[in-house]
């Protein structure tokens, strides 16, 4: 029987990810030692910090009291969740347009499974590239990469190559590639293994490979021999696509809080819009809509809708969408308020039946085509290349 082909895994992670979000917000932070975390002679911790900050030893967890002592050039900044989960919506939206698998391990990493995508994509190398150029472009984000056959290897590559690059490790190559390293980089293996694997003379993923799996299991037992599997680069842990999302949404907070119904109304349309697109993506209706916004006094204030049946029209979704903010802002001081921050969320979610075909005959067939083909150029070339009439005014203003 032939060899099953070698899979494709690449793992990317966003760098210093709360900082470079912070950066888009103000651009003066480009180039200089910044801290996210808030005030340097508070209580609290650091949650990231540049590269700039880092030379002088300034990482994530630290007392911001300490980060101050070490770098009292850095700029700190309070961090802002908002933006960040925004951010990472966005950058997630691409992953998943681009890869046929994607397991997202926290707010800036995922595992992509592109097995099978060679002839869709060429080689990995060039694939990933441009996968990262274009979440450069589209959200103006730095990421690294690692690829290769195992999440173990492409966790530990992705690592090595920051900031903003990438490196390859070939199926074969993992042993010399792991071999000068330090037994720490191996996630999972904390402060306490580190220190045991150290009293035993293990500095090295190349010491374990050395002692070998006999000696390695008498020492350590089930530990010793996955440490040893370590060591050869075998993990056969499968890339797993996320679960089902139980709402699918959009949303935007404004630089300065307005109470243009026109303005409000276009915004509201685009969001709603890219969650619907988003919707589709996950092959899923949804069957109640549900519109948010806090005012300019933080007060939250959100309306749903059910649908008569679950749906993924644009022509459903939208007008529902509008009516609810129609309702909610006129609701709030008679349309006087100011809006601080909008959004649209489907939630309701359900799979598309898969006898649809057959139920709804051709004519919804096509027209759910023709959706689709939107939303792919929409995912090519932005959001800008299909607008409808609305919207176009306020992206032209921008
Ligand atoms: P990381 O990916 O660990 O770090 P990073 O993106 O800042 O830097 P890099 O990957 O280039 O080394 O974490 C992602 C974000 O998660 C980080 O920007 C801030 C947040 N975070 C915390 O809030 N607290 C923490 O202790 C850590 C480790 C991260
Ligand atoms: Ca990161
Ligand atoms: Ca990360």
């Amino acid at each position: 029987m032939a060899e099953p082909a070698a899979r494709v895994i690449v793992h990317i992670d966003m760098d210093a990810f709360f900082v470079e979000v912070e950066r888009l917000h103000d651009p003066a932070l480009r180039g200089k030692p910044v801290v996210v975390g808030g005030d340097p002679d508070g209580r609290g911790v650091v949650a990231a910090s540049s590269y700039e900050a880092r030379k002088f030893g300034v990482h994530s967890a630290m007392p911001l009291r300490t980060a101050k002592r070490l770098c009292p050039q850095a700029v700190f900044v309070q961090h802002h969740r908002g933006r960040y989960s925004e951010a990472s919506e966005e950058v997630f939206d691409i992953l998943e347009v681009f890869a046929p698998v994607v397991q997202p391990v926290s707010i800036d990493e995922a595992y992509l499974d592109l097995t099978g995508t060679e002839r869709l994509y060429g080689a990995p190398d060039a694939a990933v590239t441009e996968l990262r150029a274009h979440i450069r472009r589209k959200t103006g984000l730095p990421s690294s990469a690692g690829i290769g056959g195992s999440k173990l290897v492409t966790k530990i590559a992705s690592g090595l190559a920051k900031p903003d690059g990438q490196r390859r490790v070939r199926v074969g190559d993992e042993r010399a590639f792991l071999a000068p390293l330090a037994i720490s980089i191996i996630p999972g293996v904390g402060k306490v293994g580190e220190r045991r694997l150290r009293e035993g003379g293990v500095r090295t993923i190349g010491d374990l490979d050395r002692l070998g799996r006999p000696r390695l299991e008498a020492w350590l037992g089930e530990s010793g021999v996955w440490l040893w599997e370590c060591s050869q680069g075998i993990d056969e842990r499968e890339v797993q696509p996320g679960g089902d999302p139980k709402s699918i949404g959009r949303e935007t907070t404004f630089w300065e809080d307005t109470g243009d119904a026109e303005f409000l109304e276009s915004t509201l349309h685009h969001l709603a819009e890219r969650a619907a697109s988003r919707l589709r993506r996950h092959g899923m209706r949804a069957r109640t809509v549900n519109v948010k916004f806090r005012t300019s006094d933080f007060r939250t204030s959100t309306r749903a809708r059910t649908l008569k049946a679950p749906s993924w029209r644009d022509a459903d979704l939208i007008p529902a969408a509008l009516e609810l903010f129609r309702q909610l802002f006129h609701d709030e001081r008679g349309g006087r308020a100011k809006v601080r921050l909008l959004g649209a969320y489907f939630s309701g979610l359900s799979r598309e039946a898969a006898q649809m075909d057959l139920l709804e005959g051709e004519r919804e067939r096509r027209e759910e085509n023709l959706i689709r083909s939107v939303d792919a150029i929409r995912d090519r070339f932005g959001d800008g290349a299909i607008v409808v009439g609305k919207v176009i005014r306020y992206l032209e203003e921008e």
